[in-house]
């Protein structure tokens, strides 16, 4: 739920980046932060174990201009992807707005996206978010590599998308892709802002 915060006229979202290890979530947010003007974003923090695997989160502040003037801000996390990382996996997901759940669209990884998106399902089962409500987006990214390796986007969409949420071919070290990712989930985040449901409201 987006957090209100009425003295600064600040509303806060968090959107977490979720999939499979080495599917390109770290990319999604270097290139977002290389790209973001100064003044917009804030230090992106990451705490990396041996071989530039995310062991806990990357985190980006991001105001993209004001609602009603409220100043909305964006906090972008990614989770670790890998198997054994499934309780920081939720609790990088405890309160999130909007979700990405990044693929990898290498032939050789569509078990492990599968198990992922499964896993995300579970996830939001345990504390309580019905997917249905939740903005979410997906993005099929390494579609730079040769295409006998890659599953084409109509692919990976019947392999995954069964939700038939947005889903976006992307590059994520080239940035192809990647705004637009985050703008449409940004998009459906504050869209369903502006519908009437209860936020949480912190100071005066
Ligand atoms: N070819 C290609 N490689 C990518 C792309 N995005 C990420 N990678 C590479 O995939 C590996 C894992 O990326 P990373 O962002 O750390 O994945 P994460 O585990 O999901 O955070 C790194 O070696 C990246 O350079 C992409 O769009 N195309
Ligand atoms: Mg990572």
């Amino acid at each position: 739920m987006p957090v209100v915060h009425y003295a600064a006229r600040e509303i806060t979202c968090k959107i977490v980046y979720y999939g499979p290890g080495r599917s390109g979530k770290t990319s999604n947010l270097q290139y977002i932060h290389r790209r973001a003007p100064a003044d917009r974003r804030g230090e992106m923090m990451s705490l990396a174990t041996h071989g530039d695997r995310t062991l806990f989160f990357d985190f980006l502040p991001l105001d993209l201009g004001t609602i009603s003037g409220f100043t909305t801000r964006f906090q972008l996390y990614t989770v670790p992807g890998q198997v054994y990382y499934r309780s920081t996996r939720r609790l990088v997901l405890q309160g999130a707005d909007g979700v990405v759940f990044v693929a990898d669209s290498q032939r050789r990884q569509r078990e492990e996206n599968v198990e992922s998106y499964r896993d995300l399902h579970e996830a939001l089962a345990e504390q309580g978010t019905d997917p249905r409500d939740l903005p979410l987006v997906l993005q099929y990214n390494k579609q730079d590599l040769p295409a006998d390796l890659i599953c084409p986007p109509a692919e990976l969409d019947q392999l995954l998308n069964f939700r038939n949420v947005p889903s976006f071919p992307a590059e994520a070290l080239g940035g192809r892709g990647v705004f637009e990712t985050l703008r449409r989930v940004s998009e459906l985040v504050l869209r369903r802002l502006a519908a009437p449901a209860p936020a949480v409201a912190t100071g005066r």
